[in-house]
């Protein structure tokens, strides 16, 4: 299937999973709280309660040690399928299947996954950022508005170890950090910068305009050295703290069809002071999404603020010392 073909199946493709029950809907509503400029949507999901395998188990159940079953490895189930994506690129043929979320917040949530296994900790590839920006451009061709995020690294939110980005449908807006990542005036295009007033270390790179025409050697020499100078500032900054744990370094991505923000991460839950409730965080909280599985989880995500929530499972922001003339090496 091409991408158009993807995109275009997915409502039907959803609908029938739905009813097959294979697929788990969990109903949701959205607070809104201001921090820092922001305004996040922070989604109300006490039905996540039910879904009983929490992020360690899972990833235990995706180790390959286990003999438990591999969700993104065939047989696939064909509720939850919707087709294979094969990208010629430079580098040859990368193959890729589409899965729906089978745990769905939002309708239509979807996944992007390698057909060979890879392991989750492995960053993005050309062919990787080709085939996401294929899929963003078709849906925008729909007039849907999709974002893809990828929570790469032990501590980056993800239970799942096998290669996979993720694709979720927002407003036409975009997310939240969107509407402040638009205002910022960049004088010089075509360089990473960073969000000042916001609390943690964020790192972005505005894209030049894409085309459903390009073709994918056009849009990796587009989208390649950009995700590139990210990682390696993602990689400066944590060196910048000698506390940050060795081994792979934690991140998010986000992918939208006018920025690439990539935040390095050094925890993977907000532990909250006084209380044994615990706030994951994936890439949607950088994108202005947290989610919260219970009233008192949102009360509490109320009470502290969203920012000093993601500055504490982030990392220090590196623009003061920037500022104070003390520069990444990039
Ligand atoms: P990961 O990268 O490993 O981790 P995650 O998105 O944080 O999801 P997690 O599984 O930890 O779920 P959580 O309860 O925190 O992604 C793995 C993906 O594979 C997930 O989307 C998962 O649902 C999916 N999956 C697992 N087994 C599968 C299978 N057999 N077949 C197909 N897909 C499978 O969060 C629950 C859901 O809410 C997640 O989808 C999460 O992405 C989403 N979510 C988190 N914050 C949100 C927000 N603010 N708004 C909307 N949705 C949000």
């Amino acid at each position: 299937m091409g991408p158009s073909e993807i995109i275009t199946s997915i409502p039907e493709k959803y609908q029938s999973a739905l009813s097959s029950t294979e697929l788990r809907f969990f109903p949701s509503e959205i607070h809104k709280v201001e921090d820092f400029g922001v305004e996040f949507e922070v989604r109300l999901c006490p039905a996540l309660q039910e879904k009983l395998e929490p992020k360690a188990e899972a990833r235990a159940t995706s180790a390959a040690a286990t003999g438990k079953p591999k969700p993104f490895l065939p047989p696939y189930s064909p509720n939850l399928y919707v087709g294979d994506l094969a990208l010629e690129d430079e580098d040859g043929t990368s193959e890729y299947i589409v899965l729906l979320n089978k745990f769905s917040v939002v309708p239509h949530h979807f996944l992007l996954v390698t057909k060979e296994f890879q392991p989750q900790t492995s960053p993005l590839f050309p062919s990787d950022l080709v085939q996401i920006y294929q899929l963003l451009l078709a849906a925008r061709q729909e007039n849907r508005h999709f974002i893809a995020f990828y929570n790469c690294g032990p501590n980056s939110g993800a239970s799942q170890s096998h290669k996979h980005v993720q694709f979720i449908e927002v407003a036409n807006g975009g997310p939240p950090v969107e509407k402040l990542t638009r205002t910022a005036n960049l004088e010089v295009s075509g360089k990473p910068f960073a969000i000042p007033s916001l609390p943690y270390a964020n790192h972005v790179y505005r894209l030049p305009a894409l085309s459903t025409d390009s073709t994918p050697a056009e849009l990796r020499r587009i989208l390649f050295p950009p995700l590139l100078s990210l990682l390696d500032l993602v990689i400066s900054t944590v060196r910048h703290d000698p506390d940050y744990p060795s081994g792979l370094p934690s991140y998010n991505i986000i992918m939208t069809l006018e920025h690439i923000h990539m935040i390095p991460r050094w925890h993977e839950t907000y532990i909250l002071e006084d209380s044994d409730t615990t706030i994951n965080v994936n890439s949607l909280g950088y994108a202005g999404m947290l989610l919260a599985k219970s009233n008192s989880e949102l009360e509490q995500i109320k009470k502290v603020g969203p920012g000093k929530i993601l500055r504490g499972v982030g990392v220090e922001s590196v623009h003061d010392l920037q500022v104070a003339g003390l520069s990444l090496e990039v």
